[in-house]
């Protein structure tokens, strides 16, 4: 198994301090440096992936409790570990720290081997906490997106159309005759179809940038798609629908087909209609239902 390398990011105006860290933890890390609160909030904003931030509290202009404050304001970087390391050793600074939301503070001249422990201790935290909520995210079936977390998500992702002043499709899928599918080959059976579905479904969303694919319930999932045009969208779902039923799994006690298909609903979000995701969501499952009324193995808009 390879070894997850957890990345640092040491913080400190004082280059010999940045150079005493790394001799200390660069044979176990990525390590990134910032000499500057400023060039450290930049980094971790960027995106790219910090597991653990060593802050000094003295620096000038903005000083690590200012840095700290700032990174736990948002939403990208709140979740990253800050341990101070600082020469600060009033008990009232100590405290500030941990106010702020640091997980630890260590205090300059330190020891090596405890520096090392305690930072060991603060990534291996990280990652488990990183690690929960992925699993929390995920369908524990089909490997793709959860309920939960398309319900959290899709607020967010409304609220960037709506500043971005793009729309968003949304296509509530539920497989035909699903019930049929189970009472006659198994729920085992069923539950190959639904990974097979599933990752059919994931095929397509990978094509259209910022799209997702989750399983919103048993046997039905949601497409989330950005920017598109009606008419892309409605030959894209066109094509999901036909490479279903191309997935030739055989369904003897469909009355639609003798292989396993789906039917699908679409609602647009449309920004300057200010819809809630909920809202979105029932119209998408009203155009389902339509669907599935007019003979399913269909898109309704
Ligand atoms: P329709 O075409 O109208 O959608 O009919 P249907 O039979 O698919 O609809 P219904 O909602 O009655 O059936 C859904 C079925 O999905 C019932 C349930 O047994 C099955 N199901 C839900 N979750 C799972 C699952 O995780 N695994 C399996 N194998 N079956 C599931
Ligand atoms: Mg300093
Ligand atoms: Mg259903
Ligand atoms: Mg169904």
């Amino acid at each position: 198994m390879n070894q997850y390398k957890a990345t640092i990011l040491i913080v400190d105006d004082t280059p010999i301090n940045i150079q005493i860290l790394s001799e200390i933890l660069k044979n176990d890390y990525h390590l990134k440096v910032a000499t500057s609160g400023e060039k450290a909030i930049e980094i971790a904003s960027s995106g790219e992936r910090i597991d653990l931030i060593l802050l000094d509290i003295v620096m000038p202009t903005i000083d690590g409790y200012q840095v700290c404050r700032r990174l736990k304001a948002e939403n990208n970087t709140n979740k990253i570990p800050i341990i101070f390391v600082t020469a600060k050793n009033d008990v009232d600074d100590e405290e500030a720290g941990f106010n702020l939301g640091a997980v630890d503070y260590i205090i300059k001249p330190f020891h090596p081997a405890i520096v090392k422990v305690r930072v060991r201790n603060q990534v291996s935290l990280k990652l488990k906490s990183d690690l929960l909520e992925e699993l929390a995210q995920i369908d524990g079936l089909t490997q793709i997106f959860n309920r939960r977390y398309l319900d959290g998500r899709l607020p967010l992702i409304l609220d960037e159309c709506q500043k971005q002043q793009q729309k968003l499709s949304l296509v509530m899928i539920d497989v035909d005759y699903f019930k049929n599918y189970n009472d006659n080959y198994g729920h085992g059976m069923g539950d190959v179809c639904l990974i097979e579905l599933a990752k059919c479904l994931k095929k397509y969303v990978n094509m259209v940038k910022g799209a997702l694919v989750a399983r919103y319930g048993g046997e039905e999932f949601v497409l989330v798609l950005p920017e598109l045009e009606k008419e892309e969208v409605i030959s894209l779902v066109d094509q999901v629908i036909k490479a279903v039923e191309k997935l030739q799994i055989q369904h003897a006690y469909s009355k639609v087909s003798p292989f396993i298909t789906i039917s699908a609903g679409l609602a647009i979000f449309l920004p300057f209609k200010l819809d809630a995701a909920s809202n979105v969501l029932a119209i998408a499952d009203k155009a389902l239902y339509q669907a599935k009324s007019n003979g399913r193995n269909q898109l309704v808009t």
